[in-house]
């Protein structure tokens, strides 16, 4: 019987058959039993007196950190328009680690009814569409734009992430409608770096998966991934030729990216994310 692994904690887990979603507490059995089990492995096994016993655990596509979930199809990141401030640069941040990753992040901006004037909330959707992101725009609050994203997430196992107190968890209660106990992950987080968080996958509309994860107020790319490559998941960028191939987009010549900048083609706002992530300083920049 084939299932998937939707809750895990320290010392217990849980699986959903996929072929009618029963819940059971899980075990591994003996033989493997020194193999490491996450929320997202695909797993086969049988019920044994209301156990679900596994017997193994299928090759993961990927794995998550902070919270581990493996074999993640599909991340939205939620950020807030306002309270807090919206900051793009924690987002660029979070974009990249996750194309990094190998996902396609979806971008949710939430708490659209704080505002009053939606111009700052399309000049922004405007810049990450044209980057070449899906953007949303929702209110968790007032229940709007919560089915549309439901569009946006394509594939089995999808986590909401995404900057601290942004509303990942009230859009995850919006999603399921029933309430998760808003700010349960970060709690459990808080109590200190070494304790082990459960993680749950919760199931929506038929055979689709969410996790939520914890709010992150810093998100370094460079902790990721190399400082040469980080060009490499501005998507945009990757539109353009340079002279040099592996062009860094700050000191060389014949740069087509900082031409692109100047231009307007590309975002002078993610150009300055990219900069400051590099520890570069361009005096043409135009914003
Ligand atoms: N005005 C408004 N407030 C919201 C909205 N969504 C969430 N909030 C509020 O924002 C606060 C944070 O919401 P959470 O859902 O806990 O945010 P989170 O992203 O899960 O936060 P962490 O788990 O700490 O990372 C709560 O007080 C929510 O009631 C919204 O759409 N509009
Ligand atoms: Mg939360
Ligand atoms: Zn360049």
């Amino acid at each position: 019987m084939k299932a998937l692994v939707t809750y895990r904690s320290a010392n217990a887990s849980k699986v959903t058959t996929l072929d009618d979603f029963k819940l059971y507490p899980s075990i591994l059995r003996k033989k493997i039993k020194k193999h490491k089990l996450y929320a997202g492995d695909f797993v086969e096994g049988e019920v044994v007196s209301d156990q679900f016993v596994i017997e193994k655990i299928e090759p993961r596509k990927n794995l998550l950190t902070r919270p581990p979930v493996a074999n993640v199809d599909n991340v939205l990141i939620v950020v807030a328009i306002k309270s807090p401030d919206f900051d793009n640069y924690l987002l660029d941040n979070f974009l990249a680690v996750y194309e990094y990753k190998g996902l396609e992040p979806v971008i949710v901006f939430n708490k659209i009814d704080l505002l009053k004037d939606r111009s700052e909330l399309e000049k922004w959707m405007k810049i990450y569409k044209e980057a070449g992101y899906e953007v949303n725009a929702v209110s968790a609050l007032e229940e709007e734009g919560i089915e549309t994203i439901k569009n946006y997430i394509k594939g089995q196992i999808s986590i909401l992430a995404g900057p601290s107190g942004v509303g990942k968890s009230s859009i995850l209660s919006r999603l399921l409608g029933v309430e998760i106990k808003v700010g349960e992950v970060s709690e459990k987080l808080k109590r200190g770096r070494h304790t082990t968080t459960s993680v749950t996958l919760y199931r929506f509309d038929g055979d689709s998966f969410i996790a939520d994860t914890p709010g992150f107020s810093k998100v370094d790319a460079t902790y990721f991934m190399d400082k040469r490559d980080v060009r490499l998941y501005f998507r945009e960028f990757n539109r353009y030729r340079c002279k040099y191939p592996d062009c860094t987009h700050t000191n060389e010549p014949g740069c087509e990216v900082k031409e692109a900048v100047k231009r307007g083609e590309i975002a002078c706002e993610r150009f300055k994310s990219y900069l400051k992530i590099m520890g570069y300083y361009w005096e043409e920049l135009p914003c």
